[in-house]
Formats: C-alpha cells, sequence, structure tokens
C-alpha cells in the first residue's frame, strides 16, 4: 500500500516535470510546412518516381547524350594535376584563392582591360553563382548610398527573388519579355528604365537569359547603356553562361564588357556551375568596379567584414580546378572545345525537338525552340500543360513551362516531343 502511493507520486512528479520541460520547449509549433523549391524539388520528385521513362528537365544541369552527369574532361585533367600536388588544407583567405580571383576578372572582363591593369575591380570568390549575388545583397544593403530596391527583368531566375529578399532589399520588376512575340520587349524595357528613380539598382542577364532564352542585341545593349547611364542605375549582372551560348568566351561576354568601356561601376556575380560543369563544387566570383584603387581597397576591406560573418573564407577544390585550367594555355583551350561541344549538342537537341515537334502533327509554332539561346527552352506551356506533362509522361520541369534543353538526350528527344504534343493538341 505504502510503496504504491509513493510509485503513485513519483508518477505524477515524472508527468508534471515532462510536461513542463515540453512547455518550454515547444519552441517551433509555430512553423508552419514551407513549400518545395520550384526548382530543386523537382529532382526531390524526379527521385521517387520509379517510371522508366521518366524524365528531369526543371534542373539547369549539362547532361550527356544519354541522360548522365557530364564532368569536363579539362576538369578531369586538372584535378589529377592538384592531386600531384599534393596540396594542404589551410584556411583560404576570407576572399579566397588570389589566383583564382584574379584569372575570373581576367575572364569576364578580358585580360586587357582597364579596370583589370588600374586595379580598379575587386574580385572575391563565391560559394557559386547563388553566393556571389546574396554576397552582392548584402553589400548593396550595408552600402549602397542610393535607394535599396533591386529591379529584376520580369520573368527571371526563380532564386532571384528570395536572395534579395533574404538581402534586405526590395524587389520590383522591369518589363523584359514579351510573351505574345515570344521575343525582347525592348521598348517597354526603355520605358521602364525611364520611369525609375536615379541610384537604383538593375539586374541583368548579360548572356542567355533564364529562363526565356532571349537576349538584347548589341544595338539594343549600347542603348540600355545609355539609357542607364542617364538615370544613374548600378547595374548588377549576373553572369552564368558565359561561353555555353557560343563557346566563345569573349564574344559571351561582349555585353559586360561594354558596359565596362561605356565607364559604368558595374557589380558582377560570376559561376563555374553551368561553365565548367562544377556545381557541386560550389565555385564563382563577385566584383565590384570602383573608382580608384583606395576605393578599391575600402570595398574589399568591407567585403571581407561580411563575408567572415557569412561563412568565414571560401571552399578550397572549385577554385583550384577553375585556376589550373584557367592559367593554363592548353586547359583553356581543351576548355573552349568542350565549352563548343556542350553549346553544339543544346542546338542539335533544340532541332530534333522542333523536328519532332512537327512529326507528330504539331500545327503550333515551335520556332522559338531554335531561336531560344542557351541552356532552357521556354516552351510557352502553360502551367496544366506542364501538370499533364508531369502526371500522364512523368517529365519534371517548371510550372513556368521552362525545360532544360541540356538535359535531353538524343534518345529521349522524341519522347518529350510525343508528350508536348499530346498535352498541347
Ligand atoms: N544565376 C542564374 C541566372 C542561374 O541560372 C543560376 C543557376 C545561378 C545564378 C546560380 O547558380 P549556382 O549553382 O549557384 O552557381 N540556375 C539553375 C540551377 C538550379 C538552381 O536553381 O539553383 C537553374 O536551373 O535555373
Amino acid at each position: 500500500m505504502y510503496i504504491k502511493k509513493i510509485t503513485q507520486i513519483l508518477r505524477k512528479l515524472e508527468i508534471i516535470t515532462y510536461a513542463s520541460v515540453r512547455r518550454t520547449s515547444d519552441w517551433w509549433q509555430n512553423v508552419s510546412l514551407g513549400p518545395p523549391d520550384p526548382i530543386l524539388g523537382l529532382t526531390e520528385a524526379y527521385n521517387l518516381n520509379k517510371h522508366p521513362k521518366k524524365m528531369n528537365i526543371g534542373v539547369g544541369g549539362y547532361k550527356d547524350d544519354e541522360g548522365k552527369p557530364y564532368v569536363l574532361p579539362c576538369v578531369r585533367e586538372a584535378e589529377a594535376i592538384i592531386a600531384g600536388k599534393k596540396m594542404d588544407k589551410d584556411y583560404a583567405p576570407i576572399q579566397g584563392i588570389a589566383e583564382f580571383n584574379e584569372q575570373s576578372a581576367k575572364l569576364a572582363f578580358g585580360g586587357e582591360s582597364y579596370v583589370i591593369r588600374n586595379s580598379l575591380n575587386v574580385t572575391v570568390q563565391a560559394v557559386s553563382g547563388t553566393g556571389a549575388l546574396r554576397l552582392g545583397g548584402a553589400f548593396l544593403k550595408n552600402f549602397f548610398p542610393g535607394s535599396k530596391i533591386i529591379y529584376l527583368p520580369s520573368l527571371t531566375w526563380l532564386n532571384h527573388v528570395p536572395v534579395f529578399k533574404h538581402s534586405g532589399l526590395d524587389i520590383k520588376t522591369y518589363k523584359y519579355y514579351d510573351p505574345e512575340t515570344r521575343t525582347l520587349d525592348f521598348c517597354g524595357l526603355m520605358e521602364d528604365i525611364g520611369n525609375m528613380p536615379e541610384n537604383s539598382v538593375i539586374l541583368f542577364h548579360p548572356i542567355a537569359h533564364n529562363p526565356t532564352g532571349v537576349d538584347p542585341t548589341r544595338e539594343q545593349w549600347v542603348e540600355i547603356s545609355h539609357a542607364v547611364k542617364r538615370k544613374r542605375l548600378l547595374v548588377f549582372f549576373d553572369m552564368a553562361y558565359q561561353g555555353f551560348v557560343t563557346g566563345d568566351l569573349d564574344a559571351d561576354a561582349a555585353s559586360v564588357r561594354l558596359f565596362i568601356d561605356e565607364c559604368h561601376h558595374i557589380l558582377l556575380a560570376q559561376t563555374y556551375s553551368k561553365v565548367m560543369g562544377l556545381y557541386g563544387e560550389r565555385i564563382g566570383a563577385f566584383t565590384v568596379i570602383t573608382g580608384s584603387e583606395e576605393e578599391a581597397g575600402r570595398v574589399l576591406s568591407q567585403l571581407k567584414i561580411l563575408i567572415r560573418a557569412m561563412y568565414a573564407n571560401p571552399p578550397l577544390h572549385g577554385a583550384r580546378i577553375a585556376t589550373e585550367i584557367l592559367k593554363s594555355e592548353k586547359l583553356t583551350k581543351q576548355w573552349t572545345d568542350e565549352l563548343k561541344g556542350m553549346a553544339q549538342r543544346i542546338i542539335s537537341i533544340r532541332q530534333k525537338l522542333k523536328q519532332g515537334l512537327e512529326r507528330e502533327g504539331s500545327t503550333r509554332n515551335w520556332d522559338h525552340v531554335i531561336s531560344q539561346r542557351g541552356m532552357f527552352c521556354f516552351t510557352g506551356l502553360n502551367p496544366e500543360q506542364v501538370k499533364k506533362l508531369t502526371e500522364d509522361f512523368h517529365i519534371y520541369l517548371n510550372t513556368n513551362g521552362r525545360i532544360s534543353i541540356a538535359a535531353v538526350g538524343s534518345n529521349n528527344v522524341d519522347y518529350l516531343a510525343h508528350a508536348i504534343h499530346q498535352v498541347t493538341k
């Protein structure tokens, strides 16, 4: 009897203690379930699907003609050289590996660029393109004296919005793509620039616009540059596809270099994810063009403080690979040949897709499949049609109708054409 009483008391105490612990540690009860990522979430869904014909054409990652991930042979060679050097694993400097930063700036601006000759560029290693944009966002939030608004093209890479929001900037859009004509809405773009408040920030994709594959012409870039200057806008270029369109690194950087020649003090995000296929290595660079070497020193000091607080210093391996390739004439030549190979395979898949759609009997106009540039095709499919492609054909793509042509192979392009025709006829 006595023992029973004690046990009851102990039990009660335990419950009380447990309840009080529970009460104080219910920290996350108001955390709501977030939606899957609109791009990377597709891979999660794709991985769960067991259908033999399933296709993941949602994520912008280059695959070989059999749909397998492709490691560039120049990357394999660079890795062999690095392995042979038995390098240490010490921390990189806060701003990253100096040689990598130099080579990245040369790649973007050209070795003879006046900004490099006069040390006007502050180029730091970044955690890939996303990290470069995020660092740029933090720099703008903290130091840009103008408005904290960043203007993005209406239709842009989906992650631009959360990256800049997370940086504390306000997002507005400018007209870019005309869905009727499937071309650049140049008049709308110029009109919107004309209406922007002075000293705002405007983001451009310098080549292979994601998701539309529609870029301004050289003449249009010149006009844009003049309009931007009239409004004293700060230009942030997000260059994710240099070399991916033509295989010519200089040609694909033409818009960035035009702005440099016209004395714009731009910001630039670069990534080696696509162009060297270094997706998972998370390697990129961020540049601020300044007005003097002294200003450059001050800007670098503040970037280092921001980096230190965000991730301390960047990883080594991807930077070492890119540096080996960029500093060797032989490997750079091999790299550009391999870039050309990737660009050509994408163009040939575009042609096969269009032919396939015609063979299926589609009477729609599919010219844009061929005319758009870069990794993506902005098909014009609506969310309902996209849903049907996924449900009926096990094809995963973004609800905005964007497909990564670079992830389609000769073995499944006809299946894709058949499926697209079925949902659009
Ligand atoms: N900027 C643009 C225009 C991009 O398309 C991408 C990647 C990035 C920056 C960032 O690339 P990093 O991998 O951080 O270097 N866009 C791809 C990749 C998947 C994703 O959304 O991250 C895409 O599918 O749009």
